[in-house]
């Protein structure tokens, strides 16, 4: 009751522009069950917290200073609010590089399996893609087997991870005169765990207390997320699983099935997906859900790894980060298999108020309240299998009423880094489209990578709408990953036809080879992908030298993981914009801020930015893109 009556405070449209969702919260609301999104009204973030004035890395705190009056303070050691800002944020990078090196090191510890011949149920699906990541490192491909450049790969690769001294591997496709620039400034990453171990010493109490040595091994740790452990993780994925060409594919809430035994997986590898695919194609489990009385079985994915599918193999994906409590909320969701990051613990409570099954999956993630069923990659079967039996269980028993939010939004998927390289010097779908040459006579202004997650502190999905309308509208082309790809495929988007949103030298880009104005590449590690492409263009010619010089631009409009902070910092010490919406863990005028919005570019990386506004976001990037290409001389 008292749920009810908090419930009608509140208009669900103010909470996100997704239909589906808002759909979802009304109902929700009326079955008396809340959300995040009440949740995040309720409680106020604490305003200390917000601006990073706090500390508390020892026991004599924790420390609170003043966000108003920053410099009035110092924490009981003495530290400043630029020690003690710039320690919270690089705890962030650590933690936010630790999750992707985690899941890239799982990726490499899949793939040494496959080669070895331990695990059967995953083989290198594509051999080119084999050769050209090896050649890029160095590796000898010509005359060998596939077998041994995959083991001379497996072992180069893991030096991402544990080399103590020298340069990570993926450092060899950095233009030339970027790594020039991170050389001097000592940010070339040695392997990720030695780097985040150091961030983890060096912001311990009484030992690195100078905000610009701190925010040194913040770039060195983050680049070792982006060119090390993101890229291990996109790129072994691609090995195994096969590289992502554009397909079309489908995005909301509609692609649940009403008479199918749905089955969801959340999270971010890749593996226990393509299990799950192969599960639900069983001709064994699908006779047994017709058993039960259903038209067979329905696999839909969500956020990351959802997205990732989506690219590869145009799986259907019914709603991102800010979707994945209510989704469960239409009844039809029979199990939510999930693995790691961003899985909120609220799923639990919402899981058992509508009978949904909920299985984690990872030894690295339980949650109270879910039965756990262990993924082992050398037997995947047998978790995914009884996820699907249990899922079957739960449709012959369905407990409550089932109302499926009638909208789907089809689009163009799959952008991979090769394709649009491939698409820089070349050819989209057999038609000639040089990006590079594009962006050199002006038709294309610049390149915009919008990313990201869902955040309930703003308009869940209208940021990333808003900024990326005004992107194509000014003749930017957008390429997307994540959350943020799928609430731009909600809005429609990423269909060719998109290109009417578009300013006349872009839509002319992409009426004439059928191509949408915003491309989506997958998942979050799949950011690398946007880096490669950055290095593509410098490599193709025309637009500089490094990535700094580049008419190149990212935001994160509507972040709220640490994951996006290592992501944004590996963007700006490659040499990008990067704009976060949402709010800024630093305050403004404090010598850290200074650091990090304009310092880092005097140094020759790139710099950070901040707005809340989705219009202003969008022409903070568009300023930028013109600088650059003002300094280019390609002007006008
Ligand atoms: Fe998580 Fe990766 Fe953010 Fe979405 S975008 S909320 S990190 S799922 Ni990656
Ligand atoms: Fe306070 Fe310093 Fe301890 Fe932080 S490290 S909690 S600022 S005494």
């Amino acid at each position: 009751m008292a749920e009810e009556k908090k419930a009608k405070q509140y208009n669900f449209r103010d909470f996100s522009m997704c239909e589906a969702t808002v759909q979802m919260l009304e109902k929700a609301a009326a079955d008396g069950v809340e959300t995040a999104f009440q949740r995040a009204a309720e409680m106020k973030p604490c305003p200390i917290g917000a601006d990073s004035a706090c500390c508390k890395h020892c026991f004599m705190g924790p420390c609170r200073l003043n966000p108003k009056d920053p410099y009035a303070k110092v924490g009981v050691c003495g530290a400043t609010i630029d020690t003690i800002a710039a320690r919270n944020f690089a705890r962030m990078v650590a933690s936010g590089c630790a999750a992707h090196t985690d899941h890239g090191m799982s990726m490499l510890d899949v793939f040494r399996e496959v080669v070895n011949g331990r695990i059967a149920d995953y083989k290198i699906k594509d051999e080119e893609k084999l050769r050209t990541v090896a050649e890029s490192i160095g590796i000898e491909t010509a005359g060998r087997e596939v077998k041994e450049i995959a083991l001379d790969l497996y072992h180069e690769l893991e030096r991402t991870y544990t080399q103590v001294e020298g340069e990570i591997p993926f450092v060899k496709r950095v233009p030339p005169k970027t790594v020039e620039t991170w050389r001097k400034l000592g940010i070339v990453p040695r392997g990720s765990m030695r780097e985040i171990m150091e961030i983890m010493h060096r912001t311990h109490i009484g030992v690195d207390q100078h905000y610009e040595n701190i925010v040194k091994q913040c770039s060195r740790t983050a680049l070792a997320d982006g060119w090390g452990g993101s890229m291990v993780a996109t790129e072994i994925s691609d090995i195994l699983f096969g590289t992502p060409k554009p397909l079309v594919g489908g995005v909301n809430m509609g692609f649940l099935k009403e008479d199918h035994v749905n089955v969801i997986v959340h999270g971010h590898e890749p593996n226990l997906f393509e299990s799950m695919i192969d599960s639900v194609n069983d001709p064994a489990l699908v006779e047994k859900a017709k058993e039960a009385g259903a038209a067979g079985i329905n696999l839909v994915g969500m956020c990351c790894s959802g997205a990732e599918v989506l690219s590869r193999h145009g799986v259907p994906h019914v709603g991102n980060f800010m979707s994945t409590e209510v989704v469960i909320a239409t009844g039809a969701v029979d199990a939510m298999a999930v693995d790691v990051q961003c899985i909120k613990q609220g799923l639990s409570t919402m899981a058992k108020c509508y009978g949904t099954k909920f299985f984690t999956t990872n030894p690295r993630a339980k949650i109270e309240g879910a039965e756990h069923i262990e993924f082992h990659e050398h037997t995947p079967r047998s978790c995914t299998d009884k996820v699907v039996q249990l899922a079957i269980e739960r449709y012959k028993n369905r407990p409550g009423r089932v109302v499926i939010p009638q909208r789907r939004d089809m689009g163009i998927h799959g952008f991979s880094h090769e394709y649009i390289s491939y698409m820089l010097g070349g050819t989209f779908r057999g038609s000639y489209v040089p990006l590079n040459e594009n962006i050199i006579n002006g038709r294309i202004r610049g390149l915009a990578g919008v990313v990201g997650c869902t955040n309930p502190r703003v308009r869940h999905d209208y940021v990333h709408v808003e900024v990326v309308k005004e992107l194509i509208r000014n003749n930017v082309l957008v390429v997307q990953t994540g959350c943020s790809q799928i609430a731009l495929a909600k809005a429609g988007l990423m269909k060719p036809d998109a290109a009417v949103l578009a300013g006349d030298g872009l839509a002319e880009v992409c009426e004439t080879v059928g191509m949408p104005p915003v491309l989506g590449l997958g998942s979050c590690v799949d950011n690398s992908r946007i880096l490669i492409a950055c290095a593509e263009m410098v490599r193709t010619g025309g637009l500089g030298e490094s990535i700094a010089d580049l008419p190149v631009a990212g935001a994160a409009p509507e972040w709220m993981s640490e994951k996006a902070i290592s992501i944004g910092h590996y963007f700006v010490a490659s040499g990008l914009y990067t704009v976060f919406g949402v709010g800024f863990p630093a305050i403004k005028g404090t010598k850290f801020h200074k650091l990090l919005f304009e310092g880092l570019e005097e140094l020759g990386c790139g710099k950070w930015g901040f707005a809340e506004d989705p219009i202003e976001m969008a022409h903070l990037m568009i300023s930028h893109i013109d600088k650059k290409r003002e300094a280019l001389g390609i002007m006008g």
